[in-house]
């Protein structure tokens, strides 16, 4: 993908009132262009069943679709990619499997993190985070803040990596100028979208924003 196509992330979600299949719905309705399926408790056959569906969904409109921690997972349903997280198998590992066309994103912290990543592994994305505190996620790291972000993106380039970076973790509508004038990347959300009285008109005017600030 083009750095342009690393702005901006849904990741699925569910709550009373969707499923994580209508949230991806809302999402690309939006358009947005990149989904991350993330499913946490759900059990390999109902992962499948929603991963199918998904999949063709973001096919049809040209979409970016990738998967959450399953790497046999996205090479069975043709998914374009994983994201990988601290506790999941390794990316250099993912990309022996996976090969160069599959997309990897891996999660960080620190600027610690992302030597590391970068110094032992091929990743394509960086989910960098959390932004603020978050319920979607359990066991999260220190919140980084504006302030957190802007040291990150100072040191990475100090350090010559210039590998894309995307916020993550209790970003609303409100955070995403500030963050990318902060200098990170891209964006990655969920329940700010979910939580929105019309999630397909807030969607919209991310995207809006978003676009808005890559021209
Ligand atoms: N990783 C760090 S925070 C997070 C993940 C998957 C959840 C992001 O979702 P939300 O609802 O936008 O905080
Ligand atoms: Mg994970």
């Amino acid at each position: 993908m083009k750095l342009d196509d690393y702005r901006l992330q849904f990741i699925t979600h569910c709550n009373e009132r969707y499923s994580y299949v209508d949230s991806a719905r809302i999402a690309l309705e939006g358009g947005c262009r990149w989904i991350q399926l993330r499913m946490k408790d759900a059990d390999e056959m109902t992962l499948e069943q929603t991963a199918r569906i998904v999949r063709e969904m973001c096919s049809e409109v040209n979409a970016t679709f990738i998967i959450d921690d399953n790497v046999p997972m996205a090479r069975k349903v043709g998914a374009d990619g994983v994201h990988l997280g601290k506790n999941d198998m390794p990316v250099a590992e993912a990309r022996k499997l996976l090969g160069s066309e599959y997309i990897i994103g891996g999660t960080v912290n620190t600027f610690d993190d992302i030597e590391s990543l970068h110094l032992s592994a091929s990743v394509d994305y960086l989910g960098c985070g959390p932004f603020r505190f978050t319920s979607t996620k359990k066991n999260l790291s220190p919140v980084l803040g504006i302030a957190g972000y802007r040291s990150v993106v100072a040191m990475m380039r100090e350090a010559g990596i210039s590998i894309p970076i995307v916020a993550i973790g209790g970003i609303c509508i409100e955070d995403v100028e500030p963050l990318l004038e902060a200098g990170v990347d891209g964006i990655a959300l969920s329940s700010s979208v979910l939580s929105a009285d019309d999630p397909v008109e807030e969607m919209r005017s991310i995207v809006a924003i978003v676009n808005e600030f890559s021209e």
